[in-house]
């Protein structure tokens, strides 16, 4: 075998199971090339070089601790507050501090110290998403020439957005020092590409890749997927009914981390709108689960208070003794109930603002029964969107027509709901986590010329560029 592979990645899988997407994705991948999984543990520490080994089996799983400093400045503020916002277009909500930049620039160094120390030449670095955007050129310096690939979960900022950084030409520099940039739609790849065009140190090459100083870089796009198989199979577990005793009828389901960008109050906004012109007698519910994140920032506290406000209201003005409008369920839910959720939901609402790509979309649409799916409503702003063509697609900014979806989507036909389903769950599969992920790796493989390793010769999966 040519070389581990070695993962960075905020999150880090603290036990042994191995469901979820990212998890499920990286697994084999790992376990074959005896590879390494870098992220930080959820409990703070000392901010010192030293890792702490979470399990070795079928790879290693190391974990570095931020101090509480760090997690106010380098999490929650720089990565947090000033690149989620600006990557979703919500440059109103961008905090800019000097301490959140140093802070996010030092904890990076010491990854990159940390890396530098474990990694051998002919290692496979991948590293995931906003929180590490400068990890590779921190690598770089320490004359680390591995193959780095880096892959962006979230939406690639629009170039005058950019201007909001203290330094905005760093953000080009930093990922020209990644051999493979990897971003989940191909309007990211435009907005990249965009970036790099108007940067006079930029120069593209014939075969597509991009020559920044004296590095090669290539931009791609890798449309995330989930473990279809697996969601599908939990969907169709016959188990408990997760109701009970309170089952509502027909229901629409949206499932998000409570976040600004899903677009929360006006998805509640077009359902109080569709309550308002339903056909008489007919009670639907919206069950939303959305268990909150980041409350430490304000924009989730406020986000949070609004949402409540809207529910209440609007369950103040529907509600009747035997029926409550909106359920809202404030925490996480183990993966197969939301999976037997999604089966039994009519509809799906996905009403985000900006989106990297949305797996809820996709987890819908694995866990239909194919004989009598629901319906996906799907913001056109969600990356999910681009190939997703056949879903119900909605503009979130508008609560009429979104409202206008949900009676759609309750007066569907079978044969059609049918059709969009087989259409959309095409997608699903064609982009399952572990065709993307070996996809990737495939990809950052070519990059330079080395042997394959096992672990990526185990599928064939054609590369469309190549
Ligand atoms: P997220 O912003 O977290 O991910 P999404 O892609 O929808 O958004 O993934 C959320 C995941 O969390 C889903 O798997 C969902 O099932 C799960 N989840 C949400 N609420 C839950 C709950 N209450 N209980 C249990 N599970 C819950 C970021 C980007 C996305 C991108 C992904 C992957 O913002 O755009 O699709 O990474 O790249």
């Amino acid at each position: 075998m040519a070389g581990r592979l070695i993962v960075i990645s905020n999150r880090i899988p603290m036990g042994e199971s191995i469901s979820g997407g990212l998890v499920v994705a990286l697994h084999d991948a790992l376990g074959c090339s005896g590879g390494i999984w870098i992220g930080a543990h959820p409990d703070p520490g000392d901010g010192d070089d030293s890792l702490e080994e979470l399990g070795t089996s079928p790879y290693q799983r190391l974990a570095f601790r931020l101090t509480e400093e760090e997690q106010n400045n380098y999490y929650l503020g720089y990565a947090n507050s000033v690149l989620w916002p600006l990557c979703h277009r919500r440059g109103d909500l961008v905090e800019m501090r000097s301490e959140y930049e140093t802070s996010y620039r030092a904890v990076n160094a010491r990854i990159a110290r940390i890396v530098s120390r474990i990694a051998e030449p002919e290692d496979l670095i991948w590293v995931h998403d906003y929180h590490f955007l400068p990890l590779a050129t921190e690598m770089r310096a320490r004359g680390l020439r591995n193959r780095i690939g880096f892959f962006l979960h979230i939406p690639f900022p629009a170039l005058g957005d950019l201007s909001v950084l203290s330094q905005p030409e760093r953000f080009a520099d930093d990922l020209a020092h990644y051999d493979l940039v990897g971003l989940q739609t191909r309007s990211d790849v435009a907005r990249c590409l965009e970036m790099y065009r108007a940067d006079p140190r930029a120069e593209f090459m014939p075969d597509g890749s991009i020559k920044f100083l004296d590095r090669f870089t290539s931009v791609r796009s890798f449309p995330i997927g989930i473990d279809t198989k697996g969601f599908a199979a939990d969907a169709a577990q016959e188990a408990v009914n997760p109701f009970g005793r309170e089952e509502p009828g027909s229901y629409i389901i949206g499932v998000d981390r409570l976040d600004y960008s899903k677009g929360l109050p006006n998805r509640f906004r077009a359902f109080a709108r569709y309550l308002e012109t339903r056909p008489e007698g007919v009670r639907p519910c919206l069950v939303q689960i959305a268990p909150p994140t980041r409350q430490q920032v304000r924009a989730y506290q406020d986000i949070t208070r609004e949402l409540e406000e809207i529910a209440g209201h609007v369950n103040g003005a529907f509600a009747e003794l035997d029926w409550t409008p909106i359920r809202y369920i404030h925490r996480a839910v183990p993966r197969a109930e939301l999976a037997r959720l999604y089966r039994k939901a009519r509809a799906c609402l996905v009403t985000s603002y900006a989106d990297g790509m949305n797996l809820v979309a996709k987890e819908y649409v694995a866990a239909q029964d194919p004989e009598n799916p629901g319906v996906l409503l799907l913001s056109r702003f969600a990356g999910a969107a681009e190939d997703m063509t056949e879903a119900l697609q909605i503009n979130p900014y508008d609560v009429e027509e979104v409202s206008a979806a949900i009676a759609a989507a309750f007066d569907m036909p079978l044969a059609e709901r049918k059709r969009r389903h087989a259409a959309c769950l095409e997608i699903v599969k064609k982009t399952d986590v572990t065709i993307w992920s070996t996809d990737f790796l495939r990809v950052l493989m070519r990059c330079k010329p080395f042997a394959v390793p096992e672990y990526l010769g185990m599928r064939s999966i054609p590369d469309p560029a190549l």
